[in-house]
């Protein structure tokens, strides 16, 4: 006999959830049946053809993979795969780093930037002082105001930025807000290639940030997806991590391999804690583990022998070198062309910003009515805060863009809703 069907079901009440606003791009992207469309929202790196892209690097180790005995399907430690652990830390601290010299610094496996987030704040929701807040950039990645209440910390709070006026970083804000906020307390900072800005700090700007952050007694916590991406040179682009560790500063990192290796669906990733005092590193480790044990048991292990093996390969290590310059070149490339296409349309506004900005996008000032207006015409899908990828650029569409923000600075609706 069937059992009675339940009229309802337990989640008739379930509401609809926000969609993603980087995210549901792609989708509604896809599903648009127009000819002409652009998709220039999520920072994926593509061709200049537009297509998606494996560095050649990844594929020869993939190659080498395939024929290699050795590798199996077990599962990876907890804290992850130690030849990945320990080349990644000395990637973003340098070779030489004496945090990691004197065993300071402890590294997991996570899955992906975004993975090391959740894992280091929820480590911090339960060994970090009661009460302190995180606080993000006034703009910023849209998860960084999203897991720190989810991981038990609280609701962000937000330092100044970005100058609207100049594009650049709003250096005499964020230093005030920093100073003003509790001492103690969790600032998160983009170590290069600021997402959505494009704006950076200069190097002299860290050094008195991290004066500041050491007086107040903050904790950076270093989100670094981008290592790589923002001037194709991987020392210079981790001068705020090297810089800071070597200053004796307690801090956490977050790494990605999604962009520099192209790895994004691969979730390879890490979280490091740099800590004062030698004798606390393995109570750290343990005390990791038990976040990531019941969280999702241990982390993929194809991706992180990837990027191993290209770490702590010489030869490799040039190659992939060599295949960031050519990946942040192609972006710097597409700056230049937008900027001068806009220009030789004479599009209101200046434009030279667009070349100072660095890595994978352009916060180009455009408002939500004007990204609107686009996204109907056009059938170009960005962020609604005018945010551009411009590694999802080509040069064959740059035209086509700088066409419709132009129409769009003109004949779009007025007002920043
Ligand atoms: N941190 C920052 C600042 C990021 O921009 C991103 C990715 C991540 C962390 C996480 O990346 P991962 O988990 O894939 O390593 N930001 C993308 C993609 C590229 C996204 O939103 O997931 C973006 O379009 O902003």
């Amino acid at each position: 006999m069937a059992v009675a069907v339940k009229k309802k079901s337990f989640l008739d009440g379930i509401p609809d959830a926000p969609p993603d606003p980087i995210l549901s791009l792609r989708t509604l992207y896809e599903e648009d049946p127009a000819e002409k469309k652009l998709n220039v929202s999520v920072g994926a790196y593509r061709t200049d053809e537009g297509k998606s892209y494996v560095l050649p690097v990844v594929k020869e180790v993939e190659t080498m993979m395939l024929d290699d005995p050795s590798l199996n399907h077990e599962y990876l430690p907890v804290e992850g795969l130690k030849e990945f652990r320990d080349a990644t830390a000395k990637l973003a601290f340098g070779e030489d780093s004496l945090a990691i010299r004197e065993g300071r610094c402890v590294t997991v496996q996570a899955l992906s930037g975004t993975g090391a987030l959740r894992v280091g704040l929820e480590f911090l929701s339960r060994f970090y002082a009661q009460g302190a807040k995180v606080y993000i950039p006034e703009q910023s990645w849209p998860l960084h105001r999203r897991i720190p209440p989810l991981s038990g910390m609280g609701e962000v709070g937000l330092y100044r930025y970005f100058n609207a006026d100049t594009k650049g970083v709003d250096f005499t804000g964020l230093m005030e807000d920093i100073s003003h906020a509790p001492n103690g307390s969790i600032i998160v900072l983009h170590p290069c290639a600021h997402n959505p800005t494009g704006a950076d700090l200069s190097f002299d700007e860290w050094k008195r940030l991290c004066t500041v952050i050491a007086e107040k007694g903050h904790l950076p916590f270093f989100d670094a997806a981008y290592q790589g991406f923002a001037t194709g040179d991987l020392i210079r682009d981790r001068f705020a991590l090297e810089y800071f560790a070597s200053q004796g500063i307690e801090l956490m990192l977050s790494q990605s391999y999604a962009k520099n290796m192209g790895l994004y669906g691969e979730r390879t990733g890490a979280l490091s804690v740099i800590v004062s005092d030698k004798s606390i590193v393995d109570r750290v480790l343990t005390q990791l583990k038990q976040v990531i044990r019941p969280m999702y048991s241990s982390p993929p292990a194809h991706g992180a022998r990837i990027a191993a093996t290209i770490l702590n390969n010489p030869v490799l290590f040039d190659k992939w070198n060599g295949e960031l310059k050519l990946m942040s070149g192609r972006i710097l490339e597409m700056r230049t062309a937008l900027k001068l296409a806009l220009q030789k349309l004479q599009t209101p506004g200046s434009w030279d910003f667009l070349e100072k900005q660095i890595g994978m996008f352009s916060y180009t000032g455009l408002t939500g009515p004007e990204v609107d207006f686009i996204q109907e015409k056009y059938h170009i899908y960005m962020m609604r805060n005018g945010r551009i990828s411009m590694a999802g650029l080509t040069t064959s569409t740059v035209d086509y863009l700088a066409g419709a923000m132009h129409d769009a600075v003109l004949n779009a609706p007025k007002g920043h809703l």
